[in-house]
């Protein structure tokens, strides 16, 4: 067993469900295998039903306490959360690149954004703070205040393990809720170290089962929990599909989703930019993570007047670029997550071409083991059909553009509005890209990449993307009730509106 599994306290085959310790889960086996090698890291027996049955009662009785705790003490709690993940930084940052194969520098980056997120929620645990009003009523008093929601279930894709549970946990935690934890079944090693670091602070300060842990199959512990009435919170984050799905159903009970789904997120390289920049944010954001970050940059569209100069520097990077091992020094390009992935980068690369596109740069699988890809360019038309979707892989579609206005129209024209950028020195064309009619995106950045976001802001989508957000700014509201209250102190009941309703007593 690899020495970081031991350090984190996981056996070889490991239960797939948690809450207070462990449950001995009854599905069947899974293994977790690490994508740069192709081999098995450990097993884990899925939740059943059943399991989850048990996870969803104790986080229900753990909320009902939970929720009396105050706020600024729940924060204290999340601080020492932050801190224990602190300890077991460098341990869960390999874990995550063993499992998922992103570089070892984004391993610990995500367990960093944990940390950023449980301090963030320490801070808000002081601020949870509602508005007060003025009554158009003589001697009445209007506020609002916010009151824990319950339980929550959070849903996780593969390519963030760790740091979207930690988005959407220190917030629920501080809010007063309960977790429950549906990771996805290609990283179930990391959902379930980070779940047993958390767990023991919560546990050690007498709030067992708060935070819940079901590993299981979707049409079962998935279906179970996006269906169940107690769970008046689904955040999911995963594919458009999956959010379709999960925001039907829910919907479907009149309960609240988050949903943080696809994007094809575009970069505008306008005639004044500075291409230094411009290159390196392009390479990080289009080949990073191998193109497996909702936000990477997928669609390029370069001012004609620099795509000679810009377009050849970019391929030269794409053509040096290091594929191998994640855990090496000097690696930019890690694998992708399994087999059916790099299937889908193969049909995504020779539907294009078939489509029109001219490959520029790689195009091909990486023989051996593991699960690799050359970092790909493709020159495209901005309106072919494959330019619209978003595959998982790092594949990037280029165009030129003679207008800014149309660029802005190119990168809008998609399904997603997730993420976007544009790299000028202009302050016209900035603001413009930056007005109201500009980006459709949840995110607009000047001369910052496309990927990479700080936890300080919302983070989240407007279209297909499903208009969530997670993380920093108001986004824990979404993890409360929100209540208005209307107090009377003085000794006549005037009705809103000017309503007269004079009763008798006979
Ligand atoms: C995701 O891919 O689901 O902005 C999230 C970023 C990261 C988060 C990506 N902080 O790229």
């Amino acid at each position: 067993m690899h020495p970081v599994l031991s350090r984190l306290g996981l056996a070889a085959e490991l239960p797939g469900a948690a809450s207070h310790g462990d449950l001995s889960t009854t599905g069947p086996l899974v293994a977790s295998t690490n994508p740069t090698t192709g081999e098995a890291l450990a097993q884990v027996r899925l939740a059943s039903r059943e399991d989850y049955e048990t996870v969803v009662t104790r986080a229900q009785e753990a909320f009902a306490r939970w929720r009396l705790v105050p706020a600024p003490k729940r924060g204290e709690i999340v601080r020492a959360m932050g801190d224990a993940l602190r300890r077991h930084k460098d341990d869960l940052g390999d874990l995550v690149t063993l499992e998922v194969g992103k570089l070892r520098s984004e391993g610990h980056g995500e367990v960093q954004e944990a940390i950023d997120m449980a301090d963030f929620a320490v801070g808000l645990s002081r601020q949870l703070a509602g508005q007060t009003f003025h009554s158009e009523r003589p001697q009445h008093r209007m506020y609002e205040q916010w009151h824990p929601l319950g339980v929550v279930g959070v849903i996780t894709a593969f390519n963030f393990p760790h740091a979207v549970w930690a988005w959407n946990a220190m917030l629920a935690l501080v809010c007063g809720d309960a977790v429950i934890w549906k990771p996805s079944l290609k990283a179930p090693l990391t959902a379930l170290a980070t779940h047993r670091i958390c767990d023991a602070v919560l546990t050690e300060a007498g709030h067992p089962g708060v935070l819940g842990l079901v590993i299981g199959a979707d049409d079962e512990v998935g279906r179970a929990l996006v269906d169940d009435r107690r769970v008046p919170l689904i955040s999911a984050t995963g594919s458009c599909r999956m959010g379709r799905a999960v925001g039907a159903a829910v919907a479907g009970r009149l309960g609240r989703s988050l949903l943080e789904l696809g994007g094809n997120n575009a970069v505008i390289v306008h005639s004044d930019a500075d291409l230094e920049l411009a290159l390196r944010a392009v390479a990080f954001g289009a080949m990073g993570t191998s193109g497996q970050r909702c936000t990477t940059t997928r669609r390029l569209l370069v001012h004609e007047d620099v795509a000679d100069t810009f377009l050849p520097r970019l391929e030269r990077v794409y053509r040096s670029a290091k594929v191998g091992d994640p855990l090496a020094d000097g690696t930019l390009v890690g694998p992708l997550i399994d087999e059916d992935a790099v299937r889908g980068f193969e049909h995504a690369v020779a539907q294009a071409r078939a489509q029109g596109a001219e490959l520029v740069a790689g195009g091909s699988r990486v023989d051996g083991p593991g699960h690799f890809v050359q970092p790909t360019l493709l020159r495209a038309a901005p309106d072919l059909p494959m330019v619209r979707e978003e595959t998982f892989a790092p594949i990037l579609y280029v165009s030129t553009y003679r207008d800014l206005g149309e660029a802005i129209a190119w990168q809008n024209s998609v399904d997603q509005g997730l993420s976007s950028a544009i790299f000028t020195e202009s302050f016209r064309a900035s603001q413009r890209f930056l007005s109201h009619a500009g980006s459709d995106c949840g995110i607009a950045n000047v001369n910052i990449g496309t990927s990479g976001a700080e936890i300080g802001g919302a983070f989240g989508g407007e279209k297909d993307t499903g208009g969530g957000r997670e993380a920093g700014s108001d986004a824990w509201k979404a993890y409360m009730r929100r209540q208005t209250c209307t107090l009377n102190w003085g000794d006549d009941l005037p009705l809103a509106q000017g309503v007269v309703f004079d009763v008798g007593e006979g």
